[in-house]
């Protein structure tokens, strides 16, 4: 009787569970240990498994039961004012590590496209100019954060820094645009092998950049 009592109650907890699961993380597209040398593989498997996946399970419960259960987490963010701070920081969370993982790549060498190369020359001025941009944007932010490479509505590339789990798609930040590169600085994407060096965390970090990834999203940035 207990037996039966146990399984209806797991399976019925089960299925609540799935049922709000709106918003999934995205598997891991290498070994955690596939960055070492700029991430080792315990920070990645923490980072992945800990905290991004909270801050999803959480962005799930926040909005359960809400209209924004039935948006995509561009709408939820785009209109992020009018939610409650729990969607403001796990929502971000969720869109920003997503996105966090895929402009990783262990396979080094890989280049802007021509026109995001052309983009990048004409704006910062040269590719070592944008890294030092991005890394002095990210230094510099107090605390936790993200450091940005961004497309503006005129389809401008800007770098830009918000704090927490903000992101340029919030309607509260002041430099708004599609994010196409975000380095995460907050202490748990670097501590466990760099410490308090996070300039070095940042410099080692260009070395994995999966610049087709990104070079995918400028196009699809200028879309919009
Ligand atoms: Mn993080």
């Amino acid at each position: 009787m207990n037996f039966i009592k146990t399984a209806i109650f797991t399976a019925a907890l089960f299925s609540a569970q799935v049922t709000f699961a709106q918003f999934k993380q995205t598997p891991l597209p290498y070994a955690y240990n596939a960055l070492e040398g700029s991430i080792d593989g315990k920070t990645m498997d923490i980072h992945y498994n800990k905290h991004a996946a909270a801050y999803t399970a959480n962005l799930n419960k926040a909005i359960d039961g809400t209209p924004a259960a039935k948006e995509s987490i561009e709408e939820i963010l785009g209109t992020i004012s009018k939610m409650p701070v729990a969607v403001r920081n796990n929502g971000g969370g969720h869109y920003n590590h997503e996105l966090f993982w895929t402009i990783l790549t262990p396979n080094k060498g890989t280049t802007p496209s021509p026109k995001l190369s052309k983009a990048i020359n004409e704006t910062f001025g040269s590719v070592d100019a944008l890294k030092e941009k991005i890394n002095a944007a990210g230094a510099s932010r107090f605390g936790s954060g993200w450091a940005w490479l961004a497309v503006d509505k005129d389809g401008k590339l800007f770098v830009s820094s918000t704090a927490n789990q903000d992101n340029p798609l919030m309607d509260v930040v002041t430099e708004n645009g599609v994010p196409i590169l975000g380095l995460d600085v907050w202490e748990h994407a670097y501590y466990l092998k760099y410490q308090n060096k996070r300039a070095d965390y940042l410099t080692n970090i260009w070395e994995i950049i999966n610049w087709d990834e990104v070079s995918k999203r400028y196009e699809k940035a200028l879309k919009k």
